[in-house]
């Protein structure tokens, strides 16, 4: 890890007050009031979160102890004894409190038409049926289920089913590919896995079923496939594994109610794989009480829930905004979560605000990516629709450049909404750092200040405090409810990743400063993680793709700014002796990474490197590679440590020559 790509490069004076229509009915209403319950949340911390848990939740039995933790073996238990169920808490009481016939998700398709709503009972009623299909198949509290399916309500139903009978699920992006999914099966060893015929996008059918076959011939603890009819293309069934969704959701003995298991609150509630700076992607796992409550305080107290909101969060539930965001923080409140199945730009670049207009949504929680790729368009097609229901408007996934915000807070949230750009990680289950829209007046680029119970801090290499506007390390100081309580199956990595650089203290892997006003703002991954579009992709995920090609000797991968998605990939490659560089070879590699690991890894750049800049000792000195890639050559910084230092100027003339 090293410190010299922490840069603090934003310098932005705009500020920008909170609005005061909503600040009456809003949960937090003034800075004031923010400070107040933020000091208490830190003197206090068992008192604030237990208030919030049995404000929040309903639990069968109460808890013994509301924390316990020890952040250097570690271990970190919430609310442990206490007894609850997850999808108790998102359906079941919404039956008895007035909610019975809401709406509780309103699904939209890639086509305008196809819209299904399930209220409160009817998503009850489906996650009971699909609960007692995973108990009749033999799956029991604490075996794990995998789902591979795209942004379909079976996906919402699913989720929920596993968590009513205490199943681990863990989902899969339906973008990874038949290897990613294999090691993530394998992984976590899942009993069974659900899966669609086809993903549908951009007018297109793409079949998903292939790559879950593919996967599953290597995948020895898989008993049963289920398979969703979707895009009803042709689907090959295995006799004995695979069975269809709707056939086994139609058996008589799948009907009625599926008691929700009860849980303790330190039970596993899923597991979700994320990338990290090394090796194989790490299943993080979440528990069930304190993620609940996590997820469900964020969304109360940021996104500003009330019963008769519709929020649209855009995330792929394949992620962990898409958990927290559509379904478990709005589902535990009773709110409307909107869900949608395709992309921003199809057929037309106003697909988002059609949307908006036509549910008439009120909160709208989307990435900078997004926004900048809408930007490019013209802001025509945003004054096409009526966006006045909009209420808040909130950012996740990357820091939001200022050029970006501004576009946002103009074009859609007509000069006057609160932009709520919120820091968190797969790892934190929940926002972390965030303005509360009604109560912190906003900066441009800026999450701004820690939400209550929060204690983060910048450190440098040593673990020391920095200064006012300094860069350093992100890390936090104490538990918070919402957070990790492992990697699956790997306990020292859990420790080493998280624990161990900065001693007592929980490691972001991000790189921040800190204003004179307090605010954060966060300069992105100190260590070997790009951010593309907002998705997490480990370098050594894809070097280990690339040098799986048997023409490939070496990689190295970097992040090199892009427009759009922020960040994207650019990859050195040395060639094996007696392998020619060629275009062909280059699409062959991209081709090979998308196979790997899916489309979202591909290298936007491949550079051939006859050599590759490493130290005396072996080490890749990737902070060239870096400067290379996004053309700062005159800033390369100290070279004397190469072993051979020629590679460098070979490797500024290959850019010169790429394909
Ligand atoms: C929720 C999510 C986590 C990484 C994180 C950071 C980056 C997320 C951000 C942000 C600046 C924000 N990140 N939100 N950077 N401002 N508002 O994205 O989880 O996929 O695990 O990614 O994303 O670098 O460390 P995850």
């Amino acid at each position: 890890m090293t410190a010299d790509n922490i840069q603090s490069l934003q310098q932005e004076g705009r500020t920008f007050e909170p609005p005061a229509a909503g600040r009456d009915t809003a949960y937090i209403k003034s800075l004031d009031e923010y400070r107040a319950i933020y000091k208490r949340s830190i003197e206090d911390p068992e008192g604030y979160w237990a208030e919030r848990a049995t404000d929040l939740l309903t639990w069968e039995s109460p808890w013994d102890k509301v924390l316990e933790y020890d952040f250097n073996a570690p271990e970190i238990k919430w609310f442990a004894g206490g007894k609850l169920n997850a999808a108790y808490n998102c359906l079941d009481r919404h039956l008895t409190n007035g909610r019975r016939n809401k709406a509780a998700i309103i699904w939209q398709g890639e086509k305008d038409e196809d819209v299904r709503t399930y209220t409160y009972q009817m998503l009850h009623d489906e996650v009971c049926r699909f609960a007692n299909v995973l108990k009749k198949m033999g799956v029991k509290k604490g075996d794990r289920v995998s789902l591979y399916l795209p942004m379909v309500p079976e996906l919402v139903i699913a989720m929920l089913a596993c968590a009513r009978i205490g199943a681990p699920h863990s989902i899969v992006f339906a973008g990874f590919s038949a290897h990613s999914l294999r090691d993530r099966v394998n992984d976590c060893e899942s009993k069974v896995i659900v899966v669609s015929d086809a993903v549908i996008r951009s007018g297109k059918t793409i079949p998903l079923k292939p790559n879950a076959d593919e996967a599953l011939k290597e995948c020895p603890t898989i008993d049963k496939c289920i398979v969703l009819r979707h895009a009803g293309n042709d689907v090959e069934m295995q006799p004995g594994r695979d069975v269809w969704w709707h056939d086994v959701m139609a058996d008589h003995d799948v009907e009625g109610d599926c008691p929700a298991e009860s849980m303790d609150a330190e039970d596993v509630l899923f597991i979700l794989y994320t990338s990290g700076s090394t090796g194989k992607p790490k299943g993080v796992y979440h528990t069930t009480g304190g993620y609940l409550t996590y997820a469900a305080h964020t969304s109360q107290i940021v996104f500003d829930l009330k019963d008769d909101d519709i929020h649209w969060c855009t995330a792929d539930i394949g992620w962990i905004t898409g958990h927290s965001y559509i379904v478990y923080g709005p589902l535990a409140l009773g709110a409307t979560s909107l869900m949608f199945e395709s992309v921003p730009t199809y057929p037309a670049p106003d697909r988002f605000w059609q949307i908006c207009s036509k549910f008439k949504v009120n909160v709208f929680y989307t990435a900078p990516t997004v926004i900048r790729s809408l930007m490019k368009s013209g802001p025509a097609w945003t004054q096409k629709h009526d966006l006045s229901s909009l209420r808040i408007l909130g950012s996740v996934g990357e820091p939001i450049n200022p050029e970006a915000w501004m576009w946002y807070h103009d074009h859609i949230g007509g000069s006057k909404l609160p932009i709520v750009d919120t820091w968190w990680q797969t790892e934190t289950g929940g926002l972390m750092i965030s303005p509360l829209p009604y109560a912190t007046p906003l900066k441009p680029g800026s999450a701004s200040l820690p939400l209550p119970g929060i204690d983060p801090a910048i450190v440098d290499m040593e673990n020391k405090e920095v200064g006012p506007n300094q860069g350093g390390f992100l890390v936090i100081r104490k538990p918070w409810p919402g957070m990790l309580r492992g990697i699956w199956g790997a306990k020292d990595r859990f420790k080493q990743q998280y624990f161990a650089a900065f001693k007592g203290c929980y490691e972001s892997g991000d790189g921040a400063r800190r204003d004179e006003d307090g605010y954060f703002w966060i300069m992105g991954r100190v260590d070997d993680v790009i951010n593309v579009s907002g998705h997490r992709m480990g370098t050594a995920e894809i070097e280990s793709a690339l040098v799986s090609h048997p023409t490939v000797a070496e990689a190295a991968v970097v992040g090199m700014p892009h427009d759009i998605k922020g960040q994207c990939i650019y990859a050195y490659v040395t060639l094996k002796a007696g392998y020619d560089e060629s275009e062909e070879l280059l699409k062959g590699l991209k081709l090979h990474v998308r196979k790997e690991i899916g489309p979202i890894a591909a290298p936007e750049v491949i550079q051939f490197a006859p050599g590759l800049p490493k130290t005396r000792s072996g080490k890749i000195m990737r902070r060239i590679l870096r400067k290379i890639a996004s053309d700062e050559v005159e800033s390369l910084g100290d070279t004397s440590t190469l072993a051979d230092p020629s590679v460098v100027n070979e490797l500024i003339d290959g850019k010169k020559r790429l394909f």
